[in-house]
Order: C-alpha cells, then sequence, then structure tokens
C-alpha cells in the first residue's frame, strides 16, 4: 500500500464522521480538562475562573473549527459564487456565549462546568471584548457575518488585526481619558493564526513604461515591502453546520532581506527598522466620521486590500484558468469607501499582472463590486490628497486618472459641456489640496450603490450623489439595516428569550424572526404581561448592579430606566437628553409636596465614547458628569431623579444595558442619521422608543404604529422643506435650562461657555432650541403611560413583536438577491 493509497483510506473512514469531538457533558468535561491541562499548561486540580475560561474557549473553538473545516471543504467542492465582504472594522464583541448558543451546546457545557464545579456566566464574564471597530458601522458588519453564516452563505470576510482596538474609555474628574485597548495581552482563544498564509504588500516607488514587441506596459517598483499574515476567525452559524471565516490580516517584517542595510554593519538598528512594518496593523483609528488624510490610515486600508486581493485571486485561479468566470464567481462587497482601494488592486492586478487588456479588466470589475454607504453628508465623504497617494502608490493613482479621463469623455457625451457637474462628478478633486473623492470612484466602479434605510437612499438620490443617480437611477437602492437577533435578544436576554419561546410554542423564530409577529395577539393577556414584566425586572436588577459597580450610584428598581447610549455626537444630540433632565431636575426643585407625589421616578442613563479630539463631544461628557453630581447629591430629589453615565460603552456593557431599560432615545437631528441600529437592540428587547423621524425610525414606525412609541417632532414628509426653513422660536423652558448651564449652576461655567454659545439661535445648527418643546412633550408623554402598567407592557410587547423587519437575516437576503448575486451552500450535517 503506497501513502496515497492510506492516506485515501483513512480519508474515507473519517470522513465518514460527524467530527471526533462529542458533545455529552462527560465528554465536554474531558475535553476542558484536556486544555487546562495541555493548552494552559495548569495542574487539572488548581485552576482558577479565567484559566477556566480559557480551557473552555479552546474547547468550543475545537469545536468551530470541525464545522469551519467541513463547510470549506463544502465551499471547495460546490465552487458557488463567493462574497468577499470587506471592512476596515468589525465589532465583534464577546465570542464565547454566541458561539455555544450557535452550535446549540450552551446547556450541555452548564452542566458539564457545573459538574466541575465552576459556573458558566461567571466564566463567560471573564472574556474581554474584541472592539476592532468604532460604532454603528462595525457593529453592522459583525451582525451581518453572523446572519451570513446563519442563511449557508459562501463568504469570506477580510478586515484588520489591529493589535489596539477601540480606546478605554476612562473617566476622571468627569473629564474623557483615552486608553490603549490591548486586547490581546490576555491571548485571544478565537483567532487561528496562519503563518503559511502570508502575502507581501508593497508600498511607495516608482513606475516605469517598458515596451515589448510594441505593446506598452507599466512596471512598478515598489520601495517598501511589508508582509501580512493571516489570522482566522471562525465565525458559527446557528442550527446549521456552516462556519465561515473572518480572515483579519497583520502586518510582519517582510522575509525578503534588504541586503543593503545588513551589509552596513548595523545589524541592530537594521533589526529595529524592519519592526517598524508591525506599525501598519497596530491600531484603529478612532474617528467615526471625520476624515484626515493621514498617511498610516491610507497604509493600513492598501495593506488590508492588498493581502486581501491577493488571497481571492489566488482562490480564483487554484480552479479556474480564465478571468471571465471570475464575476460569475466573486462578489465584492466594499463596506463604506474604506476599502475602495480594491476596486484599483483588482484592476492593477488583472492589467499589469495578469496582462489583460484595459476594456477586458474593466468590464470584470465593474461586474464584481457591490458599494454600501454609511453616511448623509458631504463632508464625511473619504477623500485623500494626490500626493499622498503618489507618493505611497504610484500605480494606483494613475489608474485612477486613467478611470477618470474615460469617465469624463464618456460623460461628456452624455451632458455635454455642464462644466460645473462634471467637476462635481470628477474622481479627482482641484483645490488647495487636489485629492481622490473615494466614493465617486466606488459609485463609478460599482455595480450597485447600496443606501442603509429608506431615507437614506432618498437623500443619496436627492443630495449626496444626485448627479450620480440621474446618470445611473438603476444602480442606486438601499437595504434597511438589521441587527442579530441571535446576539441582541437569544445571548443577551436569555429570560426574554425563553419567555418568547413558550407563548409562540416554538423556538422558530430564532432563525425565522417575522414569527415574533405571533406575539401581537398576546399583547394584552395579562399572564404574558405578567412574565414580561417580571423578566423586564430581573434584566434591570442587573443593570442597576452594574451601574452600581461602575459608578457608585445606587438606582431604584420602581424608576423608569431612559437611557441613550452610542458615539457622543452634536448631531445625535446627547445634549437635547441633558437640557431636558436639567428641566426636569428644574420642576422637581419647584415642585410642592403633593406635586412630587406625581412625579415619574427617572434613571437617566448615558453612555458613549467622543472621538478623542472631538472637544465638543468631550464638553458634552463632562455635561453629563456636572449635571449627574448636582442631581445625584441632592437629597431633597432622591429616587425621583438619578443621572448616570456609563463608562467604556461597548458591545458587552449594551448587551447588559439594552435588556434593561425601560425608554430609549434616538433622537438625532432629523436628516442626520443615515439608518442607526441601537433603536433596533432596544425594540427587540421591548424597550419603549423616544425618537426622531430619522434614519430607520421612519419605518420602525410603520411596522409598530406610532402609537407605541413617543415621537419627537414632526416626520420628514410632514414636513419636507423642515431643512431650510427657519428654527421656529425656541420655548422660554430652553431658554431657561441654557442659561442654568451657562449661569454656573453646574459648575465649570467657563468651560460650558461654548457649548452654550452653540446654542444660540442663529448657531443652533442642530436644532435642539426649535425641538425642545416637542421634546419635553414626547417625554411627559412617556411619563403618563408608564404609570399604566397595562399599556406600557402592551406597547413593550408590540415593540418585540414588530422588530421582525429589523433583522440582519432580512437585510442579507435582500443583498443577496439584489446585489451579490449568490445562493445559499449548506453544508450537510
Ligand atoms: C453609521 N456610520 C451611521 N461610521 O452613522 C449609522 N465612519 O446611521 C448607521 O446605522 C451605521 O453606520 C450602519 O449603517 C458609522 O458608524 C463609522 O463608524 C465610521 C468609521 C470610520 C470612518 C467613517
Amino acid at each position: 500500500e503506497s501513502l496515497g493509497e492510506r492516506r485515501a483510506k483513512a480519508e474515507k473512514m473519517f470522513g465518514l464522521m460527524d467530527g471526533f469531538l462529542k458533545n455529552d457533558p462527560m465528554s465536554l468535561q474531558k475535553d476542558i480538562l484536556d486544555h487546562v491541562e495541555y493548552t494552559v499548561a495548569r495542574s487539572r486540580f488548581n485552576f482558577d475562573d479565567f484559566e477556566a475560561f480559557q480551557a473552555l474557549s479552546h474547547s468550543v473553538r475545537d469545536r468551530l473549527i470541525e464545522r469551519w473545516h467541513d463547510t470549506h471543504q463544502h465551499f471547495k467542492k460546490q465552487d458557488p459564487k463567493r462574497l468577499y465582504f470587506l471592512s476596515l472594522e468589525f465589532l465583534m464583541g464577546r465570542s464565547l456565549s454566541n458561539s455555544v448558543i450557535n452550535l446549540g451546546i450552551r446547556d450541555e457545557y452548564a452542566e458539564a462546568l457545573s459538574q466541575l464545579g465552576f459556573e458558566y456566566e461567571v466564566l463567560a464574564e471573564q472574556e474581554g471584548d474584541a472592539a476592532l471597530g468604532n460604532g454603528g458601522l462595525a457593529r453592522l458588519s459583525a451582525c451581518q457575518m453572523d446572519s451570513l453564516a446563519t442563511l449557508d452563505y459562501p463568504v469570506w470576510g477580510y478586515g484588520l488585526r489591529y493589535q489596539y482596538g477601540l480606546f478605554r474609555q476612562v473617566i476622571v474628574d468627569g473629564y474623557q481619558h483615552e486608553q490603549p485597548d490591548y486586547w490581546l495581552n490576555f491571548g485571544n482563544p478565537w483567532e487561528i493564526e496562519r503563518i503559511q498564509v502570508s502575502y507581501s504588500v508593497k508600498f511607495y516607488g516608482m513606475v516605469e513604461e517598458k515596451a515589448s514587441n510594441g505593446v506598452k506596459y507599466k512596471v512598478w517598483t515598489p520601495g517598501e515591502t511589508v508582509e501580512a499574515v493571516a489570522y482566522d476567525n471562525p465565525i458559527p452559524g446557528y442550527g446549521t453546520r456552516n462556519a465561515i471565516n473572518l480572515r483579519l490580516w497583520a502586518a510582519k517584517p517582510s522575509g525578503q532581506y534588504d541586503l543593503e542595510s545588513y551589509n552596513t554593519g548595523d545589524y541592530i538598528n537594521a533589526i529595529v527598522n524592519r519592526q517598524k512594518a508591525e506599525t501598519i496593523s497596530y491600531v484603529l483609528y478612532p474617528d467615526d466620521r471625520s476624515y484626515q488624510g493621514k498617511e498610516l490610515r491610507l497604509k493600513q486600508q492598501y495593506f488590508f486590500v492588498s493581502a486581501s486581493v491577493q488571497d481571492i485571486i489566488r482562490r480564483f485561479k487554484d480552479v479556474h484558468d480564465n478571468f471571465d468566470e471570475f464575476p460569475d464567481k466573486v462578489a465584492f462587497q466594499i463596506n463604506d469607501t474604506h476599502p475602495s482601494l480594491a476596486i484599483v488592486e483588482v484592476l492593477r492586478v488583472l492589467i499589469d499582472e495578469e496582462c489583460l487588456d484595459w476594456g477586458k479588466a474593466w468590464e470584470i470589475v465593474c461586474r464584481a463590486f457591490s458599494f454600501t454607504t454609511h453616511t448623509v453628508n458631504t463632508e464625511g465623504l473619504e477623500k485623500i490628497p494626490v500626493d499622498l497617494l503618489g507618493s505611497l502608490l504610484p500605480r494606483h493613482l494613475q489608474i485612477m486618472y486613467d478611470i477618470n479621463h474615460r469617465f469624463m469623455e464618456d460623460l461628456k457625451r452624455k451632458i455635454g459641456q455642464d462644466y460645473s457637474r462634471l467637476e462635481r462628478m470628477s474622481i479627482v478633486e482641484e483645490g488647495i489640496v487636489k485629492s481622490i473623492r473615494m466614493a465617486n470612484l466606488s459609485i463609478i466602479c460599482s455595480h450597485t450603490v447600496n443606501g442603509v434605510s429608506r431615507v437614506h437612499f432618498e437623500l443619496l438620490k436627492t443630495r449626496l450623489f444626485k448627479d450620480f443617480y440621474d446618470l445611473w437611477p438603476q444602480k442606486f437602492q438601499y437595504k434597511t439595516n438589521g441587527v442579530t437577533q441571535r446576539r441582541w435578544i437569544v445571548v443577551s436576554n436569555p429570560g426574554l428569550c425563553s419567555l418568547i419561546s413558550k407563548w409562540l410554542g416554538t423556538e422558530a423564530w430564532i432563525r425565522n424572526v417575522d414569527l415574533l409577529a405571533g406575539l401581537r395577539e398576546h399583547a394584552s393577556n395579562p399572564v404574558l404581561q405578567q412574565e414580561w414584566r417580571m423578566t423586564k425586572t430581573i434584566n434591570k436588577m442587573r443593570l442597576a448592579d452594574y451601574i452600581e459597580t461602575s459608578t457608585g450610584v445606587k438606582v431604584s428598581l420602581d424608576a423608569m430606566f431612559d437611557v441613550q447610549v452610542k458615539r457622543i455626537h452634536e448631531y445625535k444630540r446627547q445634549l437635547l437628553n441633558i437640557l431636558g433632565i436639567i428641566y426636569r431636575y428644574d420642576c422637581i426643585k419647584n415642585m410642592n409636596k403633593s406635586d412630587r407625589k406625581k412625579v415619574v421616578p427617572r434613571v437617566c442613563i448615558i453612555g458613549g465614547k467622543a472621538a478623542p479630539g472631538y472637544e465638543v463631544a468631550k464638553k458634552i461628557i463632562k455635561l453629563c458628569h456636572a449635571v449627574a453630581d448636582k442631581v445625584n447629591n441632592d437629597d431633597d430629589v432622591g429616587d425621583l431623579l438619578k443621572v448616570v453615565f456609563i463608562p467604556d460603552y461597548n458591545v458587552s456593557v449594551a448587551e447588559l444595558v439594552i435588556p434593561g431599560s425601560d425608554l430609549s432615545q434616538h433622537i438625532s437631528t432629523v436628516g442626520h442619521e443615515a439608518s442607526g441600529t441601537g433603536s433596533m437592540k432596544f425594540l427587540m428587547n421591548g424597550c419603549l422608543l423616544l425618537a426622531t423621524a430619522d434614519g430607520s425610525t421612519v419605518e420602525i414606525i410603520e411596522e409598530i404604529g406610532v402609537e407605541n412609541m413617543f415621537l419627537v417632532g414632526t416626520k420628514l414628509h410632514e414636513d419636507p422643506q423642515s431643512g431650510d426653513k427657519p428654527a421656529p422660536g425656541v420655548s422660554i423652558q430652553f431658554i431657561r435650562v441654557v442659561s442654568m448651564v451657562r449661569n454656573g449652576y453646574f459648575g465649570f461655567k467657563e468651560y460650558f461657555n461654548s457649548l452654550c454659545d452653540s446654542l444660540e439661535d442663529d448657531k443652533d445648527f442642530y436644532k435642539l432650541g426649535a425641538d425642545f418643546s416637542s421634546y419635553l412633550e414626547a417625554q411627559a408623554m412617556a411619563d403618563r403611560v408608564f404609570v399604566n402598567k397595562e399599556k406600557w407592557t402592551c406597547m413593550s410587547i408590540l415593540s418585540t413583536a414588530g422588530s421582525g423587519k429589523f433583522s440582519s437575516d432580512r437585510t442579507i437576503e435582500e443583498y443577496a438577491k439584489h446585489a451579490w448575486g449568490i445562493e445559499p451552500c449548506k453544508c450537510p450535517f
């Protein structure tokens, strides 16, 4: 028997097995103890909670790997069209609970651990967050990966393995300070380092034109080479054997020795300098809107794009020898413009390395790319200075000019000499700093441009990308964002999860969330209502404990927990919330005893990070603390009002806060939030919304009915001119609360001066003054309903029941059908 024959025999024998690992509690115990001993290298008679968590995670990881291998084997065999999801940010949070739930073995693990004398929940708390992203955009990628795996789509996610994720927010004297998030300090059991999967990424240098047999071609001689090493993160689907891969790249010094520097004799410095290559993937940029033409950021973008494109083309060429088939086998999704260099990189590879002519390469690219934008304002669009591009990626800049030249010629033929329109649509922006408009590039080269909610789509068509929409209306679409009910109900709210399954008589809603609508018929049932409130109270207890440990403030469970958690931004109007709190405080202070009895007690909870260089946002955080100090220490007010700022808001904090809140605020100035996804998580958890008709809230209202939430202001379509009309006069209440801040009622008079100035009539860009009365009315309405327990609970049940549309499963189905053209590829169980 030859080695090959023996191998084939073994493959046949073991290939028939479902996987090697068993999931009964006894087998799980043995596995955990084996990992304690051989992976964590602790004695199986002596290990602590953290070591138990490590061993547990490794045992779960083994099971993930089995499915992940089978899935890739299956994809390889079927060779379906694959989606490559490119994003510079993924906000995954914790993985343990999500994995054991998706694998369907949570209870088995809990049982196994309890027999070993450990509590599953306690170990799960040991895990730190993977925070490789800023906010909405990054968490959306994570939710979409969960849906892609669950729906069996053949997909790879690609991103960057930052050594430092989003900064940790530490509050000192009410001010935000940033600390590095070295999340890898304690190891990362979920990733698999692939030292053999690595690619060289090239930067700088120069381009020469050469010719052979009369054919001209370009040669790029780079000046720097960095190695990209793959780290794979299996993403398990729920109720399926499929597990897909999220491949993150880390930068390492290149193995190609630079003889020159070694020969100078400065061996030590040569090594130290080479080590600098690693800085490319060191740290995530913490700005979630503004764009600064920084070289390191551009390097990160190209580093990740180049490695991913090499990997994708290698995989394609393993099985195909003709690029004609490329668009039928490969779909690219670019998450905002951050990975849009991929477009140019694919063109470059096809033309310079695969020797395709421009026409062929261009056609392939235009059929492969789909682009989603997450922004509403032109200032937020990414622009890269031409000088920077020309020095870092000289060949890419040439290709961008080539694309633009052809596009402009074509456009002139279509629209004639309308120079101002031609200028607006050009990829190149002339100006003091000549730059490349990455959004224009992305639109021109993609077959589909996606918005993230219906109103966002309207804004794209009529404002942001009007010129392009008029040219190519068929390219423009929208897929309203969604979130995964697996993480946001099943993992984070187990109580509600069992309650829902009990009343629906099935767990099928976990894969088919439309079934939640079945709760509607029970919304007024007093038995369900009683159980619903009980579940909420338990979640509120959990949250109250967390508030006390993280802020020292004791809160009453009878109070309405009113929450606003999200990145701090002027347009999101945390300031409106704080001014409302000041108004409430002022009212209580001026009430007589008998009126006070009627006050509905509130706990106002705010949380979120400000970009480190965003001064106004940082002042808003400080104001929040200043108001909290005054209110919480006022014995006269007691439990009628408490104000808390939850520090270091992140995914795992969200999992605790959202299930425990009664009311949540989404009060951006209308026309400024592209979609918003936090609201969807609150909705699923039966938390009532107090919101403006902005972004996806408009669609939420259609699903649940405006009578089941508290609307601030009018709906956009009722007031189409709202953007241009002068703000209605501000109320006396608004003037009063602003002057309290201005006059130093909460201290720090000088420091808050500029905040107050920004609220003056003519400077109030985000219309806090104009919306204040309506905001107070919505808040007063919430108070009135809260005392009517039956009504409130009914609205809460109807919120969950109406949340089905906002599952990322629906979003992904829409993308698969209307943008990517991919089909499920289910691995046999
Ligand atoms: C958000 N965008 C939108 N951007 O603001 C939000 N930007 O309305 C939407 O729901 C969400 O995307 C998902 O579509 C962001 O989160 C960023 O985080 C970001 C990061 C870097 C650069 C620019």
